[in-house]
């Protein structure tokens, strides 16, 4: 069932800086306006009537600036983010407004299938980048998919909303500095509104009407603007925007803007102060921007243009309630992007050189930057001086800025940013500098890039790269096995090579996956030894787990250094007790290749699971679960689970052995637990 056509006077989606102050374009403008507004007070009477569900952030007194940088961008190349008000622009931006009111209504074919809700969308096709409910979080994302569209060489700006209460967040900061230091063609624009929920701005900054003035710390201009008064208001946006398309550099816009009906459905907003309700009515920019045009002599025209979007809108309701709601059928299937076909690899290198862990790393990255020519490489201290575990060494030399770049330290805008990149056209591999710091950059990975796929069905190529692990006395802070933390999180994948060859053909396996994948790398076993690596046409096997040695008396789960230390364990074992124990390196931790380990336990009867992270909520806790449900009847013994103690890394290597598994205490486990 088609839509109801739009009416004609929403016939133009464009507005251009030169015709502002034509009538016709201020029509336009004030239509798309009163759509917004409109269309929010009905959201909020059908939250009312428990017809939608979730919460309501409405975007009235906020259509003039939403609706105005809509019309003005130039929607073939250009990349926004909405905040939680912007509902007029995104109504400008794509899609028929039963798109919109899908979203609102989480019908089945609402733009996030109905996995997201209320204003958590967006259109990545069109480069309006979904909103996640993380206030800033949006922000440096636009700055990736902005430069990924500059490196296709499109003239595109970035366009970037968010609160008076979101421009504290860290992710703020990092960002402005960010695209400042990338010269970065980014309009950012606070909307200052006055309060964040119930928190007026003076609590929030001590320049409480001139956030903007911020930009200039990281050496940005900024403009203040108050949309009161349009259509001046407007023409300022277009100039804003103009000023970042010729200059090609970052601009911040301080919006004076309103939030007429509080923080939500449910605000009574009793902690307005005297008079502010009042103050708020009188500079609503609609019914002064329709009072302006029509003393300009568009009475009729105005009245004409509120009738059929009225009507226009209520059929669009109607059309909308009687949509399918979703199913949540194979809903499952739709965590990760389907698998690809493999990259057209060059079978090189042929001839096998002797290359430890991070040799092979390095040249895993050199084959897929001079192969990849959307492949990119960020990170801090990866440039000139090639890392700090030196697995980027000679990559800048070879392939130059800005392929290989030194990012600055700000992990969380820096993988918002290649998440950027990887909604548009690239595809990023970043460098962590230890696995630790990832914590940094949590919301990025783990519900922004991790969530893209299932709530908007857009891919995101990436790779974390992450230097994890212990026994090298770092301490705490430089040595933890983060991977049941991060994997607890659905929609991440996940590689832990063990040896050069398989860390070689891992990343290229993790690059040309269609989805986040981390990429574990051991820092022990950069420079542990070195073997032979080539190019292996079966590199897609490291998606499977690896059999290091065969055996009949118990199968031992591992993965990372830990297969090493398990390797020489397990020799001891056989020779002093006479058991050959079957020992496989898991290789792949998410999605969990579990059935190979069914089909081994079946055949051996007892099951020992080692890993160097915390025992408690462990990666071993969900083997052993998983294996147990699914072999219960195998079992001729207790599970054994080897890990490390639950404590902080500690520093000394005295006490960081007592903490993790040793070769020493493998043995003596299974030896205890053999009895
Ligand atoms: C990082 C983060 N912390 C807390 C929240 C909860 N929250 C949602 S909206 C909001 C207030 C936002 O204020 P502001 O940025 O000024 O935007 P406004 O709602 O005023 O448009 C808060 C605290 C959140 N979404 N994200
Ligand atoms: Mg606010």
């Amino acid at each position: 069932m088609a839509f109801p056509s739009l009416p004609g006077i929403l016939g133009s989606r464009d507005l251009h800086q030169s015709s502002l102050r034509e009538p016709q374009s201020q029509l336009l403008l004030y239509a798309w306006m009163q759509l917004g507004r409109l269309t929010d007070n009905r959201i909020l009477d059908l939250f009312r009537q428990g017809l939608i569900k979730g919460t309501v952030t409405g975007g009235q007194g906020n259509e003039a600036l939403t609706a105005s940088l809509a019309l003005l961008a130039d929607k073939r190349h250009d990349v926004i983010s909405f905040s939680h008000r912007g509902l007029s622009g995104h109504l400008v931006w794509s899609g028929h407004p039963c798109d919109h009111l899908n979203q609102y209504f989480a019908n089945a074919a609402s733009p996030t299938r109905a996995r997201e809700g209320n204003i958590h969308h967006g259109d990545p096709a069109t480069r309006s980048l979904p909103m996640i409910s993380h206030l800033g979080a949006m922000v440096s994302t636009v700055l990736g998919a902005t430069d990924s569209q500059r490196r296709l060489g499109q003239p595109a700006v970035g366009i970037t909303f968010y609160g008076d209460g979101a421009s504290s967040t860290g992710d703020i900061h990092e960002s402005l500095n960010l695209a400042a230091l990338l010269s970065l063609p980014i309009l950012f624009v606070i909307e200052n509104n006055r309060y964040a929920y119930s928190t007026p701005v003076d609590e929030q900054h001590l320049q409480s009407t001139a956030l903007h003035t911020r930009a200039a710390g990281y050496g940005l201009s900024s403009r203040s603007i108050d949309m009161a008064d349009m259509p001046t208001a407007a023409t300022q946006l277009a100039d804003a925007l103009e000023a970042v398309r010729s200059s090609q550099k970052p601009l911040l816009v301080e919006a004076h803007t309103l939030r007429l009906r509080g923080h939500a459905a449910y605000d009574t907003c009793d902690y307005l102060r005297a008079g502010e309700a009042d103050d708020f009515a009188r500079r609503d920019p609609l019914p002064r921007f329709r009072a302006h045009l029509a003393s300009a002599g568009h009475s009729s025209a105005l009245d004409a243009i509120d009738a059929d979007l009225s009507a226009f809108l209520e059929n669009c309701i109607k059309h909308c309630l009687a949509l399918p709601r979703p199913s949540p059928e194979g809903m499952e299937n739709d965590l990760f992007a389907p698998p690809a076909p493999p990259l057209a690899w060059q079978p090189t290198p042929a001839q096998p050189a002797q290359l430890n862990a991070a040799q092979a790393l390095n040249a895993a990255l050199r084959k897929i930057l001079s192969e990849r020519p959307e492949s990119i490489v960020l990170g801090q201290d990866i440039g000139t001086y090639g890392g700090a575990f030196k697995v980027t060494d000679g990559l800048l030399a070879a392939f130059g800025r800005p392929r290989v770049f030194n990012t600055p330290l700000a992990e969380s805008a820096c993988t918002g940013y290649a998440l950027g990149h990887a909604l548009n056209a690239h595809r990023p591999i970043i460098e962590y500098q230890f696995a630790d710091f990832i914590s940094e950059a949590f919301t990025h990975v783990t519900l922004n890039a991790a969530t893209m796929y299932f709530r908007s069905g857009a891919a995101a190529p990436l790779v974390f790269r992450l230097p994890c692990g212990g026994g090298l006395t770092f301490g705490s802070f430089h040595s933890q096995e983060l991977e049941s933390t991060l994997l607890s999180m659905p929609g991440i994948k996940a590689l832990y090579p063990s040896t050069p060859q398989d860390a070689f053909d891992a990343l290229l396996a993790a690059y040309e996956d269609n989805n986040p994948v981390i990429l574990f790398e051991h820092k022990a076993l950069y420079r542990r030894a070195k073997s032979p690596v080539s190019w292996n046409p079966n590199y897609r096997d490291v998606w499977q787990h690896r059999l290091v040695r065969p055996g009949t008396f118990a199968t031992l789960v591992t993965y990372g250094e830990m297969v090493h230390l398990a390797t020489e364990a397990l020799d001891y074992i056989a020779q002093e007790y006479g058991h050959e124990i079957e020992l496989i390196d898991l290789r792949c931790l998410s999605p969990l290749p579990i059935e190979p380990l069914r089909v081994s336990l079946a055949r051996t009867h007892r099951l020992i699971v080692l890993h160097e992270g915390r025992r408690t909520h462990g990666f071993g806790a969900e083997l052993i679960s998983r294996l147990t449900e699914s072999n219960f009847y195998d079992l001729e013994a207790a599970p054994l689970r080897i890990a490390a103690l639950d404590l902080p890394v500690p520093f000394a290597p005295e006490l960081e052995n007592a903490y993790r598994p040793t070769r020493d205490k493998i043995i003596e486990q299974i030896s205890n637990w053999l009895g």
